[in-house]
């Protein structure tokens, strides 16, 4: 396994039309406000920051391939369509792309992007989601119709926003390769579709009774028996709400701060990550930059802030029979 790059490259995605509540379009802003560019530099990093991006103009789809109960769709796949293209080139440049949103339609976007990369380098890439939700509807099992609630179905190839990327070529990803970690709030159609497609899903009952470092561990191992790559698409909302209030779509019972610095921890000492996403910041709804804060002391655990600089000696885990 080649040694994780030494070059990081963040890019905002002032996106909020995919959410249920305006105000993720300051999430860049607040999360450069609260530090994260020189708090990466301190831990040896060479930064890029490619500022905030601007979405393709609407495309002239005709009306009646739109789809139905996918909202402020147009608008959203001109973000898409820009993210893919840049998400393709950062990562073919050999940095690790970190895309600031936004809201979680720009995993569409950014994942599609690497995915291609990586498909190109025929590396499997495997897709983490730290999440309240599993995002796994599509325009059939929706109730809302918002999309931040669509991406990760979308990006396992699910279908329903098949014009969506335009003529960007789409990568999907197998269900297999998505492992959806902290949920605890999934719509009754949306879990018939999780279970059909055999997605492996972490519930947060699943981490009370064994505990993220054992569900972690297990997770990375089976990336790395793969010889995998992975992104970490990381929504703010994965974290409980008392560490975390400024998101627009808080459910009580999230990761604690302890939980969720483990999780990031055992993700750098993996050296699998290749690309990130920070989503849902509502800057709007936060109290006094807390959740910002929060969300840029993880992303510092993920890149190799430690406590002491000891690592625990390997992944390891004992196998299932
Ligand atoms: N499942 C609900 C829906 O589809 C809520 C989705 C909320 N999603 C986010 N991102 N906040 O995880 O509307
Ligand atoms: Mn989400
Ligand atoms: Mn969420
Ligand atoms: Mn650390």
């Amino acid at each position: 396994n080649s040694a994780a790059p030494k070059r990081l490259a963040v890019l905002g995605a002032p996106v909020d039309l995919g959410a249920s509540q305006p105000g993720t379009l300051m999430g860049p802003a607040a999360l450069r406000t609260a530090g994260l560019v020189p708090m990466l530099a301190a831990l040896g990093f060479a930064v890029e920051d490619h500022g905030d991006l601007l979405p393709t103009p609407p495309m002239d789809d005709p009306a009646e391939t739109l789809p139905d109960n996918a909202k402020q769709y147009r608008e959203i796949q001109g973000w898409v369509r820009a993210l893919s293209g840049r998400a393709y080139t950062l990562a073919r440049s050999g940095a690790i792309p970190i895309f600031l949103g936004g809201d979680h339609t720009l995993s569409m976007g950014s994942v599609n992007g690497v995915a291609r990369h990586w498909q190109e380098q025929g590396r499997e890439l495997f897709l983490l989601w730290l999440d309240a939700h599993a995002d796994y509807n599509t325009p059939e099992t929706t109730i809302t119709g918002n999309m931040h609630g669509m991406s990760a179905g979308f990006l396992c190839g699910e279908a329903g926003l098949d014009r969506l990327l335009g003529d960007e070529p789409r990568a999907s990803l197998d269900p297999s390769r998505l492992e959806l970690f902290g949920i605890r709030s999934i719509d009754r159609l949306e879990k018939q579709l999780v279970r059909s497609r055999k997605v492996n899903i972490v519930d947060m009952r699943q981490i009370d009774e064994f505990g993220v470092g054992v569900l972690m561990r297990s997770f990375i191992e089976r990336v790395q028996a793969r010889g995998g790559v992975l992104h970490v698409s990381f929504d703010v909302d994965f974290l409980d709400p008392e560490l975390a209030p400024g998101v627009g779509t808080t459910v009580p019972g999230g990761a604690t701060y302890r939980e969720a610095h483990l999780v990031m921890e055992l993700l750098h000492d993996a050296g699998i990550v290749r690309s990130v996403d920070i989503v849902e910041l509502n800057p709007f709804l936060d109290v006094r930059g807390q959740t910002a804060r929060s969300a840029i002391e993880l992303i510092g655990s993920l890149f190799g802030q430690q406590i002491t600089d000891r690592p625990t000696p390997s992944n390891a885990v004992p196998r299932e029979s």
